[in-house]
């Protein structure tokens, strides 16, 4: 008989506090309640585990009110564990004061975190391991976990870091080498999969602009573990909020992307200057747009005055070398973007091939 895959939820970075400057009412009250609707799905499908590979909180100043009303939600979800670790530790100096990190005056020293109903567990740099049933959890704090292996049938890390080459940064090898059967990633704000057995949660309620052109969603994982097998599903979800960062040059685009807002999503687009007069004249039309373009920049016509190719390439030769997800999705993101600009199907098939022949 085939067993059933235990199932995880795994969320990040949620920075429960933060005030964006643009959001109407009290955006905590709305992380609160999206957190909800995902819980009580989760619970519903009967998931027994939430991964929080840290950010949970904005910062270690956020308010007693913030803590309790946070605990008091998880709490209610009594057939759910909370595994969650401090967005920071010992490990990494330079980052250990971000956000809610693990220094002297953590938020997860409070007395209130000290007395946690007990479906809330906390991963420390002082008490980095926990068996639950099954599984065990090892806590990494920009860095792998340094502990020992359990003697349980599953092992799950919990790890706040980036990955990448330097110093200081998680290695893709030690990912693919480790005997972890799932590697919950926290810091970089996009979901997205690293490893056959490791991915970043992604942000579950953006707050903020993408610093690349595109579109950033809420995003969370379902992991499903069984023997020897690790399933990693990405998942978007629809009730929170959306930022897009977009050029636009077509008058009929600009109108559909207006028209497609709602009242979660946020928009900043670079427009060409003698849009300025249709954009007014688009927003007295579609008046429920108005609360969501936040920013315009305005631009003269683009232009590829070098070579297209000869710049592309040393792009692609810089990117190659470079083993820093961040920047590889920033390259990436670079090179759709000029790619865009010359609007050439053939252009952009043609540097595909380029690629694939050069890998
Ligand atoms: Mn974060």
């Amino acid at each position: 008989m085939a067993e059933t895959p235990i199932r995880l939820l795994h969320i990040s970075d949620i920075h429960l506090g933060i005030k964006p400057t643009f959001f109407d009412g009290s955006f905590f009250d709305f992380q609160i309640e999206i957190l909800r609707s995902l819980l009580q799905r989760a619970s519903q499908q009967g998931l027994s585990y939430v991964l929080i590979s840290g950010d949970l909180f904005d910062s270690n100043r956020e308010s007693d009110y913030i803590v309790e009303k946070t605990l008091a939600l998880f709490q209610g979800f009594s057939n759910l564990h909370f595994i969650i670790i401090p967005g920071g530790g010992s490990e990494y100096k330079e980052e250990v004061t971000g956000h809610d990190a693990y220094t002297e005056d953590s938020i997860y020293k409070r007395a209130i975190f000290l007395n946690a109903p007990s479906n809330i567990h906390l991963l420390t740099p002082e008490n980095p391991k926990l068996t639950l049933g099954d599984i065990t959890f090892y806590g990494g704090f920009f860095s792998l976990p340094k502990t020992n292996k359990s003697e349980s049938s599953y092992h799950v890390a919990v790890v706040h870091g980036s990955v990448g080459k330097d110093d200081g940064f998680i290695k893709l090898h030690e990912l693919d080498q480790a005997f972890y059967d799932y590697i919950a990633l926290g810091h970089f704000h996009k979901c997205k999969r690293v490893s056959q057995k490791s991915a970043y949660a992604g942000v579950l309620i953006p707050f903020e602009f993408p610093s690349y052109f595109g579109e950033l969603k809420g995003s969370y994982i379902v992991v499903e573990l069984s023997r020897g097998a690790v399933r990693i599903n990405e998942k978007h979800l629809d009730n929170s909020t959306q930022f897009i960062k977009r050029r636009v040059d077509a008058l009929e685009e600009l109108k559909t992307l207006l028209e497609s807002c709602h009242e979660r999503t946020f928009l900043h687009l670079i427009l060409p200057k003698d849009f300025k007069e249709t954009v007014n004249e688009l927003l007295k039309a579609i008046p429920q747009a108005r609360r969501s373009l936040k920013k315009i920049d305005y631009e003269d016509e683009p232009s590829v005055s070098l070579d297209f190719f000869d710049t592309l390439s040393v792009v692609v030769e810089n990117f190659k070398k470079e083993r820093n997800e961040e920047i590889i999705e920033k390259a990436e993101e670079f090179i759709v973007d000029i790619l865009y600009r010359r609007r050439s199907l053939d252009t952009i098939n043609d540097f595909i091939e380029r690629v694939k022949d050069e890998a």
